[in-house]
């Protein structure tokens, strides 16, 4: 048995999931953990289904800090979605306790796993199929943030530090370019030139927050269109998902990153460019769901930045792939030669779009403020 089948073996046996084990699969299409959908079948002889992660422990140093932060805004978001006549067993994460009741399991080979409740008749998109769902998913990440404004942000661990400090992406870029330890920057002289092109635009939004023009929230910080569950047969939002990043932060990140993988109508890894572009009706309907959740809280300031945090959050993805493509892909997972790449080039023409379309988007947000 491989050493990856024995790790997981052992976490299954070691969380209180009900039932007798049956079968597991990987699952989802994340970049960063490895997830897995287990069955279980309970003495009643019915299945039931649990999520069991291994948190990605080169990406986040500290786990069990985050998992700290992961029991505490679940707690809070349950008690809110109760107290609102929701269903906090379906509307948020769910953590399943290890045997020793810790939130997570450490393994021998030093893996940390966490499960989950199985959110059933739901399920994530990686590109948005019907407009509505986008627009249930602009609703959903709006009434986090609504749902968290409560939140004590001091509390909560940082556990990607500078994550979306765009400055620093930026250097570590221009780094990754200057070491060049793989010898693909001389492949890619358009794609770095482009981004040379826009250095001015990366200290903007920070600062701003330095001067506290924009306030500082807790955030979710990967609002990307597959990290919300979308009910089956209502089609909303029922669930956001993927809390690993839950730090304070700006409404921009949020905002501007699901514009960036939803209102893209082609794959994140797309390589026939000419079906990718920043589509004005998605925009639209994100834009109608967030603001109708979160607008009235907004500040002015942040308003006004909606559109130009698409252009950004897009920018920085963009770059991030491109740095680890030049540094052999270390830290997306990636599932063909290239895939950074591909990845990076689909983010930089969302942002040339997006800098012939911010006008249009400036006018759709104004529809929407009341
Ligand atoms: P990653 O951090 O790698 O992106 P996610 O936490 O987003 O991992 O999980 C990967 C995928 O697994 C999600 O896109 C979703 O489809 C599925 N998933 C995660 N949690 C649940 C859950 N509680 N119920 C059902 N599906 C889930
Ligand atoms: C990663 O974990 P996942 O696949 O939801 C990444 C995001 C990127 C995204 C790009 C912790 O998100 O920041 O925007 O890929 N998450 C982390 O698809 O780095
Ligand atoms: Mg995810």
């Amino acid at each position: 048995m491989d050493n990856r089948l024995l790790d997981f073996n052992k976490a299954v046996n070691n969380f209180n999931f009900e039932g007798a084990y049956i079968e597991a699969a990987p699952y989802g299409f994340g970049h960063i953990n490895d997830t897995y959908a287990a069955v279980f079948k309970k003495p009643e002889g019915n299945t039931r289904r649990y999520i069991l992660q291994r948190i990605n422990h080169k990406v986040f140093k500290n786990p069990e800090a985050l998992m700290g932060n992961i029991e505490a805004v679940t707690k809070h978001l349950s008690k809110k979605i109760a107290k609102a006549g929701g269903d906090p067993g379906r509307e948020t994460l769910n953590l399943i306790p290890a045997k020793d009741n810790k939130s997570f399991y450490k393994d021998s080979r030093g893996n940390y796993w966490r499960a989950y409740i199985f959110i059933e008749n739901a399920r994530t998109y990686q590109v948005v199929e019907k407009p509505e769902h986008f627009y249930s998913s602009g609703k959903a990440f709006g009434r986090f943030q609504y749902l968290l404004s409560d939140f004590p942000a001091e509390t909560l661990h940082e556990t990607i530090p500078d994550f979306h400090n765009t400055i620093k992406r930026f250097n570590a870029f221009r780094e990754a370019v200057h070491k060049d330890i793989m010898n693909r920057a001389s492949g890619v002289r358009d794609e770095i030139e482009f981004a040379e092109k826009r250095a001015d635009d990366t200290p903007i939004l920070l600062d701003l927050l330095d001067k506290g023009g924009l306030p500082l929230r807790v955030t979710h910080n990967d609002t990307k269109f597959n990290n919300v569950m979308i009910d089956d047969k209502t089609g909303e939002g029922i669930c956001v998902i993927d809390l690993d990043t839950v730090m304070p932060g700006l409404t921009l990140y949020d905002f501007g990153d699901s514009i960036r993988s939803g209102a893209n109508p082609a794959e994140e890894d797309e390589r026939d460019l000419s079906k990718v572009w920043m589509e004005l009706t998605l925009f639209e309907h994100f834009s109608r769901g967030f603001l109708e959740s979160a607008g009235s809280f907004l500040t002015p300031a942040e308003l006004k930045y909606l559109p130009f945090s698409a252009k950004i959050m897009t920018f920085e993805c963009g770059i991030r792939f491109l740095t680890d493509y030049l540094n052999g892909d270390t830290y997306f997972k990636i599932h063909r030669e290239g895939h950074n790449l591909d990845r990076a080039r689909t983010q930089f023409k969302m942002v040339a779009d997006m800098e012939k379309k911010m006008e249009d988007m400036r006018k759709v947000i104004d529809k929407y403020i009341f």
